[in-house]
């Protein structure tokens, strides 16, 4: 037989039949992901043949610009995942309160969370973007999903990844059992793996921030950013920078290459800017299981109870020991 590397399909369903209580609903939801992706994918790469730059003039709940592509992919996955029947709710970046499936497919027994494509404004420029997505078992116990099932913290995830479109299509998930990265094929229009259980390397001295906002950061964000461009080679510094603007690329790149991604609260938004349940926590979840960490500053994203589903937090993600580092700016005041 010839042989070549599993599909995201088989994989999964190989690891499926390690759970005999599986009745593959699980399945279900990542192959509706995983399409999802592929068609995205393919609008991003034709994006300025078939007019799909530019944004449709309408604000989201957040008061931003809803991009052409973000509106498109949202109705796309919500579409795809309610189809499964395996979903009893939704929440999106997109929608300001839960989305419910249609009919019988709201007895489902996830919830899911999304962003469709993060980075957006990247597109009309041919950057990489991203989705990210986010599944919890649900916690309540018939019929339509609702907040509840959604306002999980991170800890409880039954699964979550994300997508991202750059120079290659991957698909990167994790149950709780290591990250696994798959390559979309375009020609077989198949993700094939790429990397099983995927690890940071070891640290290396890069940081991932939009420094041009130091001025308004809090001064433990100031101090350790400062800290980081000082010239003094015994401790690698100075650090170099990349940053993309789009938190699933600069992601990416850190879980690949070590380093440390921030987006720090500011004096006027103590919060920030990335959203917890369908940023920050999925993404999360990947870089523990990675082996790097996750954290506001001064606790575990993953154990941040959520109050809402838009709600935002600092964040800082990447090796265990730089962001260690930046958590002892945050604690020394
Ligand atoms: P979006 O959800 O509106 O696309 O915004 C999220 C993006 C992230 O991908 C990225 O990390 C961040 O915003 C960049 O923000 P900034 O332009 O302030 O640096
Ligand atoms: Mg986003």
């Amino acid at each position: 037989m010839v042989s070549f590397q599993p599909t995201l399909n088989q994989f999964i369903r190989a690891r499926q039949q390690e759970y005999p209580e599986a009745v593959g609903d699980f399945s279900q939801v990542m192959n509706a992901i995983a399409l999802a992706g592929k068609l995205i994918s393919r609008e991003i790469n034709l994006a300025g043949i078939v007019d799909a730059t530019g944004y449709t003039g309408r604000m989201n709940v957040q008061g931003e610009e809803v991009a052409k592509l973000d509106e498109w992919a949202n109705e796309l996955i919500v579409d795809l995942l309610g189809e499964t029947g395996c979903v009893c709710v939704m929440g999106s970046e997109e929608v300001e309160g839960p989305i419910s499936p249609p009919g019988s497919a709201s007895m489902g027994r996830y919830a899911v969370l999304f962003d469709p494509v993060d980075g957006s404004s990247n597109i009309d420029i041919a950057a990489p973007v991203g989705t990210i997505f986010s599944a919890q078992r649900r916690v309540t116990e018939s019929g339509t999903g609702h907040m509840d099932d959604l306002l999980q913290p991170g800890r409880n995830q039954a699964a979550a990844g994300y997508i991202l479109y750059g120079s290659s299509t991957m698909f990167v998930y994790t149950t709780g059992n290591g990250v696994h990265a798959f390559t979309l094929d375009p020609t077989m229009g198949e993700f094939h793996l790429t990397t099983e259980d995927l690890k940071f390397p070891d640290k290396s001295n890069v940081y991932s921030t939009n420094e041009g906002n130091a001025g308004t950061w809090l001064e433990p964000d100031q101090r350790w950013v400062e800290w980081l461009k000082q010239n003094d080679p015994a401790t690698g510094r100075p650090y170099s920078a990349r940053y993309i603007g789009a938190l699933v690329a600069d992601f990416h790149r850190i879980l690949l290459k070590g380093g440390i991604f921030a987006y720090p609260g500011n004096t006027a938004k103590r919060e920030g800017k990335l959203r917890l349940l369908y940023e920050c926590s999925p993404l999360a979840f990947v870089a523990e299981q990675a082996g790097g960490r996750a954290t506001n500053g001064l606790r575990r994203i993953l154990d941040i109870e959520p109050t809402g589903l838009h709600q935002r937090t600092p964040y800082y993600l990447g090796n265990a020991s730089e962001v260690e580092l930046v958590e002892r700016f945050h604690s020394d005041g």
